[in-house]
């Protein structure tokens, strides 16, 4: 029988914790009430949701704001925000945070929603809430799929993406083609910023935040409605594993939806 290997121990210069050190949990945003939640591993929507978070903590708004979730995997957070959080039907969010900004403006009213949600299901309503200058921010989760009821195409899947119903790649002349739905609401008068980021690696999710932080200054400033579509990872949905996910978003989501600021009326 060999000898137990020994195993290497750190020796720290005290046996006093040091205070300077933090725990994973302390890094929860003060706004996320849980650290927890049921979303698959790798998802990128957690990410997304942290970086709106934060910026409405960064902008001071959090006990002037409300959200108003569509219906996709990140409602699940909607019961774990520590702000005021409206829920509405399939598509409808835009016309929701129209009704409560209108009865009060003073209010942050920002809206989270998927891209089949927003893309798919109510294309309309966030188009015309653009069009009329409702000062609300609209917020898109883009993974490409319909990915809580199981990872179908939507409008903005990719040429050749690997979707549950499109097992060998979205075909042009089958499916169609995708839609830029940052640009096309980019092209209204009436917005007031408009940009698209993603949560792939460390670096996007930082100008990703600042991107949040300028639609909420863009709001705060009344110029209409600003909208932040973000690019998010779903392991789950497109068929590649979880480490994965990031590469392929960059390869190729991000290919067809390029990252940056469209539009922006900020001084
Ligand atoms: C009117 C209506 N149609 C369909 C559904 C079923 N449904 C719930 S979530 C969902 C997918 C949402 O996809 P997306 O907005 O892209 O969000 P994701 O889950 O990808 O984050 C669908 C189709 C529903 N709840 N209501
Ligand atoms: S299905 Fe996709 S979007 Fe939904 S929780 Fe899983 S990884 Fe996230
Ligand atoms: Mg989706």
């Amino acid at each position: 029988m060999s000898e137990p290997r020994s195993i290497p121990v750190t020796v720290l210069a005290s046996d006093v914790a040091p205070t300077d050190a933090s725990l994973v949990a302390d890094f929860t945003p003060s706004l996320v009430d849980v650290g927890e939640h049921h979303l698959c591993p790798g998802c990128g929507e957690p990410i997304a949701i942290r970086a709106v978070m934060d910026a409405i903590t960064l902008h001071g708004l959090a006990d002037k704001c409300v959200a108003v979730f569509g219906i996709g995997c990140s409602t699940a957070f909607s019961n774990n925000l520590d702000v005021e959080v409206l829920q509405a039907l399939h598509g409808r969010a835009p016309s929701v945070a129209t009704g409560v900004v209108r009865m009060r403006p003073e209010l942050a009213v920002f809206t989270i929603q998927g891209d089949g949600d927003l893309g798919n299901e109510g294309l309309q309503e966030v188009l015309h809430a653009a069009a009329r200058g409702e000062n609300i921010v609209c917020i898109m989760l883009n993974n490409g799929v319909f990915g809580e009821t199981g990872g179908h195409l939507t409008v903005t899947t990719t040429i050749g993406q690997r979707t549950k119903n499109t097992l060998d790649g979205r075909d042009e002349k089958q499916h169609g083609h995708p839609m830029r739905i940052a640009e096309l609401i980019a092209q209204i008068d009436g917005v007031g910023y408009v940009a698209r980021g993603a949560v792939n690696d460390a670096g996007n999710v930082a100008r990703t935040k600042r991107m949040i932080v300028d639609a909420f200054t863009a709001q705060q400033q009344g110029l209409g409605l600003s909208f932040v579509e973000i690019l998010t990872m779903c392991p789950t949905g497109w068929f590649v594993p979880t480490d994965e996910a990031p590469d392929y978003l960059a390869e190729t989501i991000a290919g067809t939806h390029s990252v940056g600021v469209l539009r922006s009326s900020l001084p």
